[in-house]
């Protein structure tokens, strides 16, 4: 047996070489399949099981040792990596049953050279499958909870974290459930509020829109009122413009007459413009004066201009009475009712100032000229000359 393994192995070495060659060239499977070429059937045979032999071993030896570390690695992985490792074991297990079967179909006699490389072979792909199985059972038991492995304590934490998390997403839901019905609520409530506030607006338009067609009638109305009033408007004013003409002809006429009309006085009274005064030479209280003009078709002294005051004051004018008084209501007044536009420049240093201290009762409340030609009040009991004036006649 030794001298036939030696010379299998011499072969084997030799056939290798070539098989290598052939392999890079055509491929191992076909190199089998083709190898009836070859004068040593037996030898020929011993190379075509060394190839699967090899294969085997190419092929399931590094799929083991990915699956020793991927095993390795999944431990501390999830619960799905570990399906996928099972997956993958179950796989092999088949393949390795496929194996075994064609290998049975191909085992050669006992009495072949090769037989007992391949029992060696065919021994460690039996190992190869416990060595799988166990794995696998180790892994359908790691996972079965006979012992509490890192990975499974994984899954029940990362179970319980997906529960929490469910849990919470479930809390966060109703609660958004809960917050989604408030918002409807108040979606519902606001639709119909605005539907309320649309309602009342369109009243209100309509209604608008009433006052408004009636305010464009008014206002069309008011235009043609309007345009109707200027046209009489501009009537009048044409006539008024006709009417002032005329009567400005006829003031300039009157004037033109005036001014050869000639004014004169009764005795012992004194021309001015066109007026005529008394300055008395007895002395009365005011209002036997006023009476007295009156009677005269006169008033006390009623000066209606700065001509007029520059007429009466050209002269010194001694103690007189004239139409002044404020014994109604304290307010200065002319006899006539015109009221007084206060002069200062017209009265008596610190005058008037109804002084009281006279012991006649009362203030003083009726007006006159003083000693310096300018005005006082005085106590109206108190007896002075007095200026009546009237209008002078014309001629
Ligand atoms: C007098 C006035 C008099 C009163 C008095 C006051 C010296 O003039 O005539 O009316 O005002 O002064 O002191
Ligand atoms: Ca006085």
């Amino acid at each position: 047996m030794d001298a036939v393994h030696q010379e299998s192995t011499a072969m084997g070495e030799e056939s290798a070489l070539e098989y290598k060659n052939m392999e890079l060239e055509e491929g191992r499977s076909q190199w089998c399949r083709e190898d009836t070429s070859f004068k040593n059937i037996k030898s020929t045979r011993s190379r075509c099981w060394h190839s699967n032999v090899c294969s085997i071993i190419c092929v399931t030896l590094p799929l083991f040792l990915i699956l020793v570390i991927m095993l390795s690695i999944k431990t501390n992985q999830q619960d799905s990596m570990l399906r996928e490792l099972e997956t993958k074991a179950d796989n092999m297990t088949s393949s390795l049953h496929t194996l075994q079967s064609n290998l049975q179909q191909t085992e050669p006699h006992s009495q072949q050279p090769d037989y007992r490389e391949l029992t060696e072979v065919k021994s460690a792909v039996t190992n190869l499958g416990a060595s799988i199985t166990s794995l696998s059972s180790k892994l359908h038991a790691e996972k079965e909870g006979s012992r509490m492995t890192v990975l499974e304590q994984s899954v029940i934490n990362l179970t319980h974290s997906v529960n929490a998390l469910s849990s919470g997403l479930q809390n966060t839901v109703s609660r958004h459930d809960l917050k989604l019905k408030g918002l409807e609520t108040t979606i519902i409530n606001m639709s119909s509020s605005l539907n309320t506030i649309i309602s009342r607006l369109q009243q209100t338009v309509g209604q608008q829109e009433g006052r408004l067609m009636n305010l464009e009638t008014k206002a069309d109305n008011m235009a043609s009122s309007l345009n109707s009033l200027s046209s009489k408007l501009q009537q009048t004013d044409e006539k008024l413009l006709t009417a002032l003409t005329n009567l400005t002809a006829e003031i300039m006429s009157i004037k033109h007459s005036k001014d050869k009309i000639t004014y004169s006085c009764t005795e012992n009274w004194s021309l001015h413009a066109t007026s005529c005064y008394l300055f008395s030479s007895n002395k009365l209280p005011w209002h036997k004066a006023r009476d007295y003009c009156k009677t005269q078709r006169a008033t006390l002294l009623i000066i209606n201009n700065q001509d007029e005051w520059q007429f009466i004051t050209k002269n010194p004018v001694p103690l007189y009475w004239i139409g002044l008084t404020d014994e109604l209501n304290g307010e200065w007044r002319w006899v006539d009712g015109t009221p007084y536009v206060m002069d200062k420049s017209q009265w008596d240093a610190g005058q008037p100032d109804d002084w009281k201290d006279h012991g006649l009762g009362g203030g003083e409340d009726c007006g006159n000229f003083s000693i310096n030609n300018r005005l006082n009040d005085d106590h109206c009991t108190r007896e002075y000359k007095y200026i009546c004036e009237r209008t002078a006649t014309a001629d």
